[in-house]
C-alpha cells in the first residue's frame, strides 16, 4: 500500500472547505495557538497556500496565560453565502463559547466575533435553506436556528441525529443540500484509530434523517492502512460536478503501537454517489511541500509563525535589529505557558531546522514543541549550550557545552530511529547539535507525539527566549530523505 501524503501536512486538523468559482478555500484548528484557524487557497484541492489566519487580533482571539494547551481553537466551519465567507468556530477558553467571523476576502481581514450564547458544544456547523433560514449544527448532534448577522438564536436546541447506535462523539457535523435530499455528514468513533466519518439524510434541513445503510463512508479502523485517524470531513463539489472530501488523518511511525508526531493533517479523497449516497475513493496524495527559510527581512512575520495564545508586539520584533527576529523573554522556559516563542509546524517526517542566534544579551534556542509537558531544545547562552528535555514531570538537561561568545548556528533534525526492526521503535530520533560540531543529544522521538502528550495538535518547531532579549538571523528548515 502507498503512503499518501496529506493535502495540507502538519497539525492542520478538522478541516472546513468551500468554493467560489474557480477558487477552493480551507481553515482548520489551532488551539492554543495564536494567530489562530489558518486560511489556505487553492484551485486544484491538491496543491494549497497559506493566505493568512481569520483570528489575528486580540480582539478576535484573546486566549489568557491560563488557557490549556489542546484547549482553545477547535473546529471551525467556513462558508460563503450572500456574497460573503462565514468562519462559525467554538473557542475553549476563559470568554469563549461560539462565535461567528465574517469578511469579503478570506485571506482577511476578518471581523471581529458574533458571539453565538444560544448555541451549545462544539464542532459548529452553517448551513442556509432556500428561504435564508440560517441553520447551526453541533456536535451531538443538536441544531438550532439562527441569525448570523447577530447571533440570536430562535427556539431550543434540538436533537438532531446521534449517529451510528454504540459509536462513541457523534461530532464534526456538516449539513448540505444536495439534490432533493438535505444531507448530515459527521464525525464518529472520536479521533483516535476508532475514528469514521458517517452520514444520513432527510427531506429538510431539520430532519428527519435515515442513515445510510453503509455507515461509516469512511473509515481506517482496524486496517493496515499507512493514514489512520481518519474522520471529521467536509464535502466540496468541483466546478465540473465532481465531488470531493477533506478529512483529518494521522501518519503513525516506529513500532506498536505507533506514534504520530505531525498531528492531524488534512487529506482528501474523491466522492461518488451511489442511490442517493456518498461513496468515498481511495486518498487522492498531496504534493509534500519543499523546504523553508525566512531571513526576517520583512516587517511583518510571514503567516505560517505560530505563537502559544498571544503574540505581544514588544516580545517579537523584525523591527529592532533589521533583517533579524528579535525575541524578548516572558515565560523562563517551554514549560511555561507564556515563554516567548515562534515556531512553525511540522510538515514531514524527516527533516533537519537550524537558526542563526545571537544570545549576547540572554538565553534563548531552538526547540520542538508538543505542549509544555513535552518539549526537547538546544538552548544557548551565557557561554554554554545546553540541549533541555521535558517529558511529562521530568524535566533534564542532557548534555552541555561551553562555547565561544558570539553567534551560533543551532540544528535539530529529525531522523531514523535507532532500531528501526524493533517493534517497540520509536518513529524517530531527534538530534541536536551546534553547527561544525558533534551531535550534542539524540533523543527518542515518541515522547513528542501525541499518543504520549494527548491532546489534538501536533510538533511545532521554533526560536525561544528564555532570559533577556534573544536575536535571530534566520530560519531554515529542510526537507531530509
Ligand atoms: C474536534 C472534534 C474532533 O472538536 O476533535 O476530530 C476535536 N474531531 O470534532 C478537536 O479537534
Amino acid at each position: 500500500m502507498s503512503n499518501p501524503h496529506p493535502v495540507i501536512a502538519g497539525f492542520h486538523p478538522d478541516p472546513s472547505i468551500c468554493r467560489v468559482g474557480d477558487d477552493y478555500y480551507l481553515v482548520c484548528s489551532s488551539f492554543e495557538y495564536f494567530p489562530g484557524v489558518p486560511v489556505f487557497h487553492s484551485r486544484d484541492l491538491v496543491r494549497w497556500t497559506q493566505i493568512g489566519n481569520a483570528l489575528e487580533r486580540p480582539s478576535q482571539l484573546r486566549l489568557s496565560s491560563g488557557t490549556l494547551s489542546s484547549a482553545g481553537v477547535y473546529a471551525p466551519t467556513l462558508r460563503h453565502h450572500d456574497g460573503r465567507f462565514w468562519l462559525i468556530v467554538t473557542v475553549v477558553a476563559d470568554g469563549g463559547g461560539n462565535m461567528l467571523f465574517t469578511a469579503t476576502d478570506p485571506a482577511g481581514p476578518w471581523s471581529d466575533p458574533i458571539r453565538l450564547p444560544g448555541v451549545p458544544g462544539i464542532d459548529p456547523d452553517l448551513a442556509w435553506d432556500d428561504d435564508g433560514t440560517c441553520w447551526c449544527t453541533v456536535a451531538g448532534i443538536v441544531q438550532v436556528r439562527i441569525d448570523p448577522r447577530t447571533g440570536e438564536t430562535f427556539g431550543e436546541p434540538h436533537k438532531l441525529w446521534s449517529g451510528t447506535p454504540g459509536a462513541a462523539a457523534p461530532e464534526a457535523p456538516h449539513l448540505y443540500r444536495i439534490g432533493d435530499y438535505w444531507y448530515l455528514l459527521i464525525a464518529e468513533g472520536g479521533t483516535e484509530r476508532g475514528h469514521g466519518v458517517s452520514i444520513a439524510r432527510g427531506p429538510a434541513p431539520d430532519g428527519p434523517f435515515e442513515p445510510c445503510p453503509a455507515n461509516p463512508i469512511l473509515t481506517h479502523r482496524s486496517t493496515g492502512h499507512p493514514v489512520q485517524n481518519t474522520g471529521h470531513a467536509d464535502l466540496v463539489q468541483a466546478p465540473d460536478g465532481s465531488w470531493w472530501m477533506a478529512f483529518l488523518g494521522v501518519r503513525p511511525g516506529g513500532g506498536t503501537p505507533g506514534w504520530h508526531v505531525l498531528g492531524r493533517e488534512t487529506f482528501l479523497a474523491p466522492v461518488t454517489w451511489e442511490e442517493g449516497w456518498p461513496v468515498v475513493g481511495g486518498i487522492v496524495s498531496g504534493s509534500p511541500s519543499g523546504s523553508f527559510m525566512d531571513d526576517f527581512d520583512l516587517a511583518e512575520l510571514q503567516a505560517c509563525w505560530i505563537s502559544m495564545r498571544s503574540r505581544p508586539a514588544d516580545l517579537y520584533t523584525t523591527k529592532e535589529r533589521a533583517g533579524s527576529l528579535t525575541l524578548r523573554a516572558a515565560g523562563a522556559s517551554l514549560d511555561e505557558h507564556d515563554v516567548t516563542f515562534l515556531g512553525r509546524r511540522a510538515q514531514h517526517l524527516r527533516w533537519r531546522a537550524r537558526t542563526l542566534i545571537d544570545s549576547a544579551q540572554g538565553r534563548g534556542g531552538l526547540a520542538v514543541r508538543l505542549d509544555e509537558h513535552h518539549h526537547y531544545e538546544i538552548e544557548a547562552g551565557d557561554g554554554r549550550v545546553q540541549v533541555i528535555a521535558r517529558i511529562g514531570s521530568v524535566r533534564s538537561v542532557v548534555a552541555e557545552q561551553a562555547v565561544p561568545a558570539g553567534p551560533l548556528v543551532l540544528a535539530v533534525q529529525a531522523g531514523d530511529p535507532r532500531s528501526p526492526g524493533d517493534p517497540r521503535s520509536a518513529p524517530d530520533t531527534l538530534s541536536f547539535s551546534v553547527e561544525g560540531s558533534t551531535v550534542l543529544a539524540s533523543l527518542d522521538g515518541r515522547f513528542l507525539s501525541t499518543e504520549v502528550a494527548g491532546g489534538f495538535t501536533g510538533r511545532v518547531i521554533g526560536m525561544y527566549a528564555a532570559t533577556g532579549t534573544v536575536h535571530f538571523d534566520w530560519f531554515d528548515y529542510e526537507v531530509t530523505p
